[in-house]
């Protein structure tokens, strides 16, 4: 696939890093951005939401590049609907990950032999693909959404996902497969906020967790209390929690209803994705994806942000 350079911003300012305008990618809507840093550069994993979509009616996901978080690089669409014989609709929010010197996908679509949402596992050798079904079949099919996965420093895999649960399942090294069974993490008030007016959902989670370690600290980061949706995030000592609620790092802004997190530090920045509909004609189902840059508190806290367009 030819590359297409996509935006070239504004220049930065002596001495300060390279910052981009927002929305990243301005050609397509995008949503649920998941990105990854590798061999220098970072990989943005998207979803594609349609023009005029009246739903999301998402059919493949979309890859993009940057060596300097200015300057975006269009790798395509090396996975989507198509690429799942067992699926049929849904291409949902998902997270790409490096390991055993390959690089997998994991992603949520519609079951076609259920009509519920399953989670399938692509692989390739290359972080912009081509992707295929690494297993012809979902990996975990418990009609929930949202996959993100966390490779520990001991090895240890985890894949967490879901949307009303939050659930998780430690993955085999071959990060294909599984031997337990996917169990749920207890959604405490304590662990991630209170939400009032709805006695099914005590807690703030709603879905779109992103699971990451820093500093010896475990972060879940996610979507909370739809709709609108705001990012929230809750910590812990250890992958499985206990989980304490930390607070807001995105309040609710923009047009679009959902947002979706993606945390990672770069070239000496850390740096939060999200969505919006921040694009002439954005809204609810065309949205696009956008960056903060960021600083960790002292503490190790998340500071809460606002969405910029520059
Ligand atoms: O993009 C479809 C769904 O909207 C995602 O799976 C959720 O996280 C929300 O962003």
């Amino acid at each position: 696939i030819a590359a297409l350079l996509l935006a070239i911003t504004m220049a930065p300012a002596l001495g300060q890093p390279a910052k981009a305008d927002n929305p990243i990618v301005q050609t397509i809507y995008t949503a649920d951005p998941a990105p990854l840093v590798y061999n220098g550069r970072v990989y943005l994993y998207t979803g594609h939401d349609e023009d005029n979509s009246t739903y999301f009616t998402m059919k493949e996901w979309r890859v993009w590049s940057s060596a300097d978080m200015v300057n975006w690089t269009d790798h395509g669409s090396p996975l989507n609907l198509a690429s799942f014989s067992w699926a049929s609709s849904n291409a949902w929010a998902g997270q790409t990950v490096h390991r055993n010197g390959k690089f997998y996908w994991y992603v949520p679509m519609t079951v076609r032999a259920t009509g519920q949402m399953g989670i399938g596992v692509a692989v390739s050798n290359s972080p912009t693909g081509p992707f295929t079904d690494a297993i012809g079949r979902p990996l975990v099919s418990n009609g929930q959404i949202d996959p993100t996965v966390f490779v520990d420093d001991d090895g240890q895999a985890y894949l967490y996902w879901g949307n009303p649960d939050l659930w998780y399942v430690k993955l085999n090294a071959d990060m294909t497969s599984y031997a337990g069974s996917p169990a749920k993490i207890p959604l405490t008030t304590a662990g991630f906020g209170t939400r009032t007016g709805d006695a099914n959902r005590p807690t703030l989670f709603e879905e779109g967790p992103w699971v990451y370690q820093r500093n010896g600290l475990y972060y879940l980061v996610y979507a909370a209390k739809c709709c609108s949706e705001f990012i929230a995030y809750s910590t812990a000592p250890g992958p499985l929690g206990p989980w304490t609620y930390r607070g807001t790092v995105m309040s609710t802004q923009g047009s679009s209803f959902t947002n979706h997190p993606g945390i990672i530090d770069f070239a000496g920045n850390s740096y939060f994705f999200y969505h919006n509909g921040a694009l002439p004609g954005g809204g609810g189902y065309t949205r696009s994806v956008a960056v903060e840059r960021f600083s960790y508190n002292a503490d190790g806290t998340i500071p809460t942000m606002t969405m910029t367009t520059t």
